[in-house]
């Protein structure tokens, strides 16, 4: 697919800043498709017959980031589906993706930047890791994800601020980084998010 048809939205946040919470609203309202990395890797996990199953589910209770090349692939495959779906038209300008949780590392930044599809800009939700850790262990009673234990929230809370922070403060760099604050209710967060959109032009 070309870049020039394919408008890339990175939304980044530590563990449980509520990424996920916030793409669903700006699917809603502003007609774009949402591709969570984590996702795309807890599917593959799933399938049957997956050579990379058992790596991922290793490293995603492990909080590390799974090397670059499955997730890439993996969004890559997703972004052409919804192309070939025709989902995410806006009227002739192309498609809109939001990709949630990715880039989380540098060098998936660059290799993304360069050689799939740059970002206009990157969503980041901005939430103290008290209250991050709070939401996640109330989740886990019911999620059933592998990572919603305070042993795996710790191992990513360290990945977020060691591996995933210069990836913020690289794009901050130049001037591509929507600053959310993300500690009050889902609906005053989304208020923000919203004024924060309009100034980008949507
Ligand atoms: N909630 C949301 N907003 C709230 C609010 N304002 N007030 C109170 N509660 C709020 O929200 C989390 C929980 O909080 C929910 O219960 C929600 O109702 C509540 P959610 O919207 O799900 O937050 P989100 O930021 O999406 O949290 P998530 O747990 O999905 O974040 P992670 O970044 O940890 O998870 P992700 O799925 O992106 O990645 C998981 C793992 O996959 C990684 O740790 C890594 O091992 C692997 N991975 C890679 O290796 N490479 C990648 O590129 C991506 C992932
Ligand atoms: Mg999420």
């Amino acid at each position: 697919f070309s870049p020039d048809t394919v408008h890339v939205v990175y939304v980044l946040g530590g563990p449980g800043a509520g990424k996920g919470t916030q793409c669903a609203n700006l699917v809603r309202d502003y007609g774009f498709k949402h591709l969570s990395a984590g996702d795309l890797l807890r599917a593959e996990q799933d399938r049957k017959d997956s050579e990379f199953g058992g790596m991922i589910k290793e490293y995603i209770a492990d909080g590390k980031i799974v090397p670059m090349e499955v997730t890439v692939q993996l969004l890559e495959n997703a972004i052409q589906a919804k192309l070939d779906e025709g989902e995410g038209q806006v009227g002739g300008k192309g498609s809109r993706f939001l990709i949630d949780g990715f880039p989380r590392k540098m060098d998936q930044a660059l290799h993304f930047e360069s050689s799939v599809c740059p970002s206009q800009f990157t969503l980041f939700f901005d939430c103290p890791e008290e209250e991050m850790q709070k939401r996640l262990l109330h989740r886990g009673e019911t999620s059933g994800r592998s990572d919603d234990n305070a042993e795996s929230i710790k191992k990513r809370f360290k990945t977020f601020v060691e591996t995933s922070m210069p990836v913020v403060e690289y794009f901050e760099k130049e001037g591509k980084v929507v600053r959310v604050e993300a500690t009050e209710s889902p609906e005053r967060i989304y208020e923000v998010v919203k004024g924060r959109m309009g100034e980008r032009g949507f």
